[in-house]
């Protein structure tokens, strides 16, 4: 994120696209309320109408994976109708003149979208006009973009307007990719990624790896690692088989639900020959271990969170943990020390000591300052009192990249790869929900919690596609893809298009993930959770379906060793 979240209270305008604050990140969401009270404007794209839709100046109710064709739109007026920032262009960007070039093309004038976006051209031209009104436009994006197979190059397009429109590089201005669990952003900047170490540093770079191999005492291979969704090919389909996978050891991860297509990610984990689980829960995965490390929650350790405006943050112990369980950090040292390298810390100030000595880019951010300034926000490369982080970055619009430039990149529409089809008439979409966490191992059994929504969760549906099917609001629904089906309940809304559907992905028994496909994106790897095709049939006994959810929950929460008190 290059600005900081409460900068948000001081934007003019904030352009929000496939991001639902509201339900995903309610204190983010306090900021945009407080900027609107100030008098922002707000764009919202998103073919749900969210909260923040509801709210929005402008509201464009886009058609499910058409966002590049939108974002090209935008692009197209603010070249056509001269809206754009030349002396910043000139100045702090170079690739204008092709990117422009491209944009202008006439495939992109908003009434030639309005068909396959499903968005009103004068909608559009407001937008690009408004987005361009301000040198405060924020831009906030979350998973309705990325989580697509043409995600990253959509991410490049919001930048793209930003840079066109001179919002870059000073206060309350420029890009907002909100990441998405507590410590996303953290498990990154350490280095959880197959291509980098910590502190974004390259693995492919021969000096930087050798500064690792000498702090370590190891050799490191100098190729990128596996991203996590190519397990099941290298598995399932490597013919080599000492290229083929083997072990499996997943910390804080539950792939049985969170992956896509969960019928090849059971056949995955039933194939591999060791399967580890480091986790606070016995979760769906775990079904699959054969060996299971209990580790300790945050309340029972220390640790480093940062947030998504890269800023880390202390979290100290409150409670002692359970007999058995250990920190993540010390069953890792426990795990390498068996392994043959001994690994030992005291503590986990020394793991960051030594981690800062490492990384340029937090060299400066202690523990003390941590404490000293409530959080200190990278790049913090000095240890003197005197740095004490960034707030936003690219100050001046000098930009992290060999030349100091924003650059502009233009890429054509690529639709996803699984369109809806006669046997497959609807889209599928799958979102969040306010009251439940991604794989609800630490909601799901919380009773507050379960008040609010409980299995098999739902599918939210335009009332004239439920009239079509002869299906009521509340009934259970079979939805079936081309790889597996599941039953959940029909939620009645107009706040979705007709032909659209959307589901949560935190249902043990309504599991949308048994749906999804695993199409990638070729440049970061993430499913294209957000869009397939599938159909919904009509349960004529409901009576016996009802029976049917409530004894598949049964046997899920009696395989995870849960104990459920009926009151
Ligand atoms: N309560 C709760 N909060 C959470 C989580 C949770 O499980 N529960 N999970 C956390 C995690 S891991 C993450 S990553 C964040 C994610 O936070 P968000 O990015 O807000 O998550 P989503 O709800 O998946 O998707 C956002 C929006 O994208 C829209 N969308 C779908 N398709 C399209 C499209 O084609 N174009 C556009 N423009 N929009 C589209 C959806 O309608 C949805 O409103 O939330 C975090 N916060
Ligand atoms: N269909 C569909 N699927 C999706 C998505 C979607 O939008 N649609 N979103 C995707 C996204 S963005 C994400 S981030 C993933 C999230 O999916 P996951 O990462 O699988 O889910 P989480 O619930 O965040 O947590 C995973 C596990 O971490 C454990 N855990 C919590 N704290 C700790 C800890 O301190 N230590 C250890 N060792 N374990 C801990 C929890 O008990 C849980 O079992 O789901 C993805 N899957
Ligand atoms: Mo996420």
């Amino acid at each position: 994120m290059s600005f900081s979240v409460p900068e948000l209270e001081d934007a003019e305008v904030i352009f929000d696209i496939g991001y639902n604050a509201p339900v995903s990140h309610p204190l983010v969401a306090r900021h945009i309320v407080r900027a609107k009270k100030k008098g922002c404007k707000i764009i919202c794209v998103d073919p749900r109408l969210t909260e923040t839709g509801r709210i929005a100046t402008i509201y464009l109710p886009i058609k499910g994976g058409t966002n590049m064709l939108f974002l090209n739109a935008m692009a197209h007026v603010m070249v056509t109708e001269d809206l754009v920032d030349h002396d910043f262009i000139e100045k702090h960007t170079t690739g204008f003149a092709d990117y422009a070039k491209e944009v202008a093309q006439d495939k992109y004038a908003p009434e030639a979208v309005a068909a396959a976006t499903h968005l009103d051209p004068d909608d559009i031209r407001r937008a690009a006009r408004l987005f361009a009104s301000s040198k405060h436009t924020m831009t906030l994006w979350g998973m309705g973009i990325t989580q697509f197979s043409q995600g990253v190059e959509c991410v490049i397009a919001c930048s793209n307007l930003s840079l066109m429109t001179g919002n870059y590089g000073h206060y309350a201005t420029g890009v907002g990719p909100v990441r998405g669990q507590n410590n996303v952003q953290g498990t990154c900047d350490m280095g959880v990624l197959p291509n980098q170490y910590p502190g974004y540093q390259d693995v492919m770079d021969d000096e930087i790896r050798h500064k690792f191999e000498k702090a370590w005492g190891v050799s490191l291979p100098s190729h990128v690692g596996l991203p996590l969704t190519y397990v099941p090919d290298k598995v399932l389909r490597e013919p080599d088989p000492k290229k083929r996978i083997h072990a499996y050891y997943i910390i804080g991860e539950d792939p049985a639900q969170s992956d896509p297509d969960l019928p090849e990610i059971r056949r995955t984990l039933s194939a591999i020959d060791l399967v580890i689980v480091q986790d606070i829960f016995f979760n769906k995965t775990c079904e699959y271990a054969d060996v299971i490390f209990p580790a300790t929650a945050w309340g029972e350790h220390n640790a480093v969170y940062t947030s998504c405006d890269r800023r880390f943050q202390r979290v100290r112990k409150l409670i002692e943990p359970q007999p058995g369980c250990k920190t993540d950090w010390e069953i890792l040292c426990l795990m390498a020390t068996a392994m043959g390298y001994p690994m030992h810390y005291d503590n986990t100030e020394q793991i960051w000591d030594e981690m800062r000595s490492l990384c340029p880019k937090f060299a400066g951010a202690s523990y003390e300052k941590m404490v000293e300034n409530h959080g200190v926000q990278w790049p913090c490369t000095e240890d003197s009192p005197d740095d004490t982080g960034t707030q936003y970055l690219h100050k001046g619009a000098h930009f992290a990249t060999a030349d100091g430039k924003g650059h502009f990149y233009y890429y054509p529409w690529t639709p996803a790869k699984e369109l809806e089809s006669p046997e497959y008439p609807l889209s599928l979409s799958t979102v969040r929900e306010v009251g439940h966490y991604s794989v609800r191992t630490m909601t799901g059994n919380c009773r507050l919690l379960a008040d609010l929504a409980d299995e098999p969760g739902y599918i939210q549906m335009n009332p004239e596609d439920c009239q079509e099917l002869g299906i009521a609001n509340g009934d259970l629904v079979r939805v079936v893809s081309k790889r597996g089906h599941t039953i959940t309940r029909c939620q009645e809304t107009d706040r979705v298009s007709k032909g659209a559907t959307y589901m949560t992905y935190q249902w043990w028994v309504g599991a949308c993930n048994e749906l999804t496909s695993a199409a990638l994106d070729p440049k970061s790897h993430t499913p294209e959770f957000k869009y397939c095709a599938c159909r919904v049939e009509k349960i004529d006994d409901q009576k016996q379906a009802e029976r049917d959810v409530k004894a598949q929950y049964t046997a899920i929460r009696s395989r995870m060793g849960i104990e459920v008190k009926e009151v």
